[in-house]
């Protein structure tokens, strides 16, 4: 079995991004679908750090193309400053959404702890959408829709300058993965910064394995490699407790596959698991199937090939 560093749980519960409430639940129902004691049974050594504690969600409509703006930069700010502690300790942290406005918090860390290392970074994004809208292009508000082009520096300056230098990523360090939801202004941006988009489309042309292949090229001993793991990746039949659910995502074997082929890759240094939301979920149903493919992002299914 491969040796995997330290590993720590941080919930970060608010659907303050999103366009629904619950996602504010995701932690608990990942901690009651047992995603601490999974990662232990596997010889991890888990601390689970308990919840942040951020600004309520006020549920108001969007004031200059941005729903709750403030209470967005707050919780970032926390997430933020907890990963990156959990990285300077050496640990690799595992973000318990939440939505995924809090990618922006999560990856500021690890771009920054890679600039101290001198590390290069890659980020993996799984999901059904790209997550670049800008306040012009948005057609919700909803600033789990506008992450990666926050990432990229494309954005408010409180979360596009949230660890102190724009910007925090180049669209050349991204590959998105299972994309198949992107709005008309949106998917001008991402084709004019070259975002690397493998989509559905694409997936089923040329197959999961050669995608993931791909999106993987490069990937050497001084990469770290962040996963940013949006539950509706999934396809929907599987995974239903998402508020954004899409058609057409991968299934349970394709989705495996990804998994296995970054445990494969054994430089994961860190993780988000965002989306999920239990109010929208079958008996915890989503939580348990993210849980089953955390384990084989921690190299479960890889055992017959050790
Ligand atoms: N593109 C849509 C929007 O911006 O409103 C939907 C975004 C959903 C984002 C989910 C979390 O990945
Ligand atoms: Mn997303
Ligand atoms: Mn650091
Ligand atoms: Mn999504």
């Amino acid at each position: 079995m491969r040796s995997h560093p330290p590993v720590s749980l941080i919930g970060v519960p608010t659907d303050i991004g999103a366009g629904d409430r619950g996602a504010r639940m995701g932690p608990e129902a990942l901690r009651l679908a047992g995603l601490g004691e999974a990662l232990a049974a596997r010889g991890v050594d888990v601390a689970d750090r308990g919840n942040l504690a951020g600004p309520d969600n006020p549920w108001l409509p969007p004031r200059d193309g941005y729903r709750h703006l403030d209470e967005v930069v707050a919780w970032n700010r926390l997430a933020m400053d907890a990963i990156h502690a959990e990285l300077k300790l050496g640990r690799l942290p595992i973000m318990l959404g939440g939505d995924h406005c809090l990618g922006i918090g999560s990856i500021t860390a690890v771009a920054r702890h890679c600039r101290e290392t001198g590390k290069n970074l890659r980020v993996l994004w799984l999901d059904a959408h790209a997550d670049f809208n800008t306040h012009e292009v948005t057609p919700s508000g909803n600033i789990h829709g506008m992450p990666v082009a926050c990432l990229c520096g494309i954005g408010p300056d409180a979360l596009t300058n949230l660890g102190g230098s724009a910007p925090a990523i180049s669209p050349s360090q991204v590959r998105q993965i299972g994309i198949r939801s992107v709005d008309e202004g949106e998917k001008r941006l991402v084709k004019e910064h070259r975002i690397d988009v493998y989509d559905m489309r694409y997936i089923d042309e040329v197959g999961m394995k050669r995608a993931m292949e791909q999106a993987l090229h490069g990937v050497d001993a001084d990469t770290h490699l962040h996963v940013s793991f949006d539950v509706d990746f999934l396809d929907p039949s599987i995974a239903p407790g998402v508020g954004t659910t899409v058609p057409g995502g991968p299934g349970y074997r394709e989705a495996q596959l990804v998994m296995e082929m970054i445990a494969d890759s054994g430089r994961m240094g860190s993780l988000d698991i965002v989306e999920l939301n239990p109010a929208l979920d079958h008996r915890n149903g989503t939580a348990m199937l993210a849980v089953d493919l955390v384990e084989s992002l921690f190299g479960k299914s890889t055992l017959m090939r050790d």
